[in-house]
């Protein structure tokens, strides 16, 4: 058995999705994702890098973060001889941003050397946070989960009819200018006490400040959980100028890139809430710090997802353990977004050693897979 980092491979992925994902930055039919596997201390991890196929969550996309990781990041981690998963951040960081792409190889490392170690992340995670319950952290995490867009108001009320039937306590929709308060509007009126929050990826930041206030404001009788990001990613003061005007919570996402800029969107005020995605944060030990930032500060996060595969939600569910993910995250199961899914584990908050699930034979689904050794 080699100690330390031996092979990383890269797997290239395109699952089908059982329905189009429409949202206001496009619509997807299949899933391309990159799998990240890591071999450390004679034992195998895996990682998922959240990157999408177009650059429009975020300036990372599939081909992007398979370049970068191959051409950059794993000769780095492999030179670097990392001994475990707290050192892999610090030998990437002359690479800038590229976070996605980083978390995915932390998260592979940290998964083997867990497994290695015969150590549950959720655990692990608990063990890390300042805020932590080691001794006693959740089984079980409430999930909730996203509708898209749809084609008209009466497909979106059959949709969240379906989802509140299956049991989802809470639900977001997707909203852009022209598209949110008729369809927030009739949601809440078929279902007055339903946990509804709303997405808005940006979408209203070709507006003025005025128009902006109004059409946020537009929500506010719903009684909505949050608003998410509404304005750009970099405008943290045009989201604080808003947080003032409007009565809904503001949520940043895509604005929220590390543990200073959380510091800095808490100092302006310009949210009072966070979405915590591991992926958009540069890895979970970051995400950790950021949880236990807002939690000292007390301001309520939750897990946001990226249409993960059961490895990467896997890793989201023992993040979303953490005490201060008080409200319900992106966290549907499988069959919301997959028919076969990569891994055979069921939802929960696994229980195994590492991230604890056991990963299929992905051949069916593989564009490319490459081997670093
Ligand atoms: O459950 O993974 C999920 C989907 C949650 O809406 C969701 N994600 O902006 O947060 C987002 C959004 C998204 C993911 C948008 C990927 C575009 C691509």
């Amino acid at each position: 058995v080699t100690t330390g980092l031996g092979a990383v491979e890269l797997v290239h992925v395109r699952l089908p999705l059982v329905e189009p994902w429409v949202t206001p930055l496009g619509r997807m039919v299949d899933r391309d994702v990159v799998l990240v596997r890591a071999v450390v201390d004679g034992a195998e991890g895996w990682g998922e890098c959240v990157a999408q196929p177009d650059p429009t969550y975020s300036p990372e996309y599939v081909e992007g973060a398979l370049d970068v990781l191959e051409r950059h990041l794993v000769p780095r981690l492999m030179a670097g001889r990392p001994t475990g998963a707290d050192a892999v951040a610090g030998i990437l960081a002359p690479v800038k941003g590229h976070r996605m792409a980083k978390a995915g190889l932390e998260a592979a490392v940290l998964d083997a050397s867990l497994r290695a170690a015969g150590v549950n992340l959720a655990d692990d995670l608990h063990r890390r946070s300042s805020a932590g319950t080691p001794a006693a952290r959740p089984q079980r995490v409430t999930g909730g989960v996203a509708v898209g867009i749809t084609s008209d108001l009466g497909a979106l009320e059959s949709a969240v009819a379906g989802r509140v039937a299956e049991g989802y306590v809470r639900i977001k929709l997707k909203v852009h200018p022209g598209w949110d308060v008729e369809p927030v509007a009739s949601v809440r009126a078929a279902h007055p006490a339903l946990a509804l929050q709303v997405d808005a990826n940006g979408s209203y930041a070709p507006l003025d400040p005025a128009a902006r206030r109004r059409a946020i404001g537009a929500l506010d009788p719903f009684g909505l959980l949050l608003v998410e990001q509404p304005l750009a990613d970099d405008d943290l003061v045009g989201h604080a100028h808003l947080g003032a005007g409007v009565a809904t919570p503001i949520c940043l996402d895509e604005g929220v890139t590390s543990l200073e800029v959380t510091d800095t969107a808490l100092a302006l005020g310009a949210c009072q809430v966070v979405n915590i995605k591991s992926g958009r944060v540069g890895g979970l030990l970051e995400a950790v710090r950021i949880h236990d930032r807002c939690l000292s500060a007390g301001v309520a996060v939750w897990c946001g997802g990226m249409l993960e595969t059961g490895i990467g939600r896997a890793t989201n569910l023992a993040l979303a353990t953490l005490p201060g993910f008080s409200l319900p995250g992106d966290l549907s199961a499988a069959g919301r977004f997959w028919a076969d899914d990569v891994v055979t584990e069921p939802l929960a908050v696994p229980s195994g050693v590492g991230a604890g699930v056991e990963v299929v034979d992905l051949s069916r689904w593989t564009v490319s897979r490459r081997r670093l050794a």
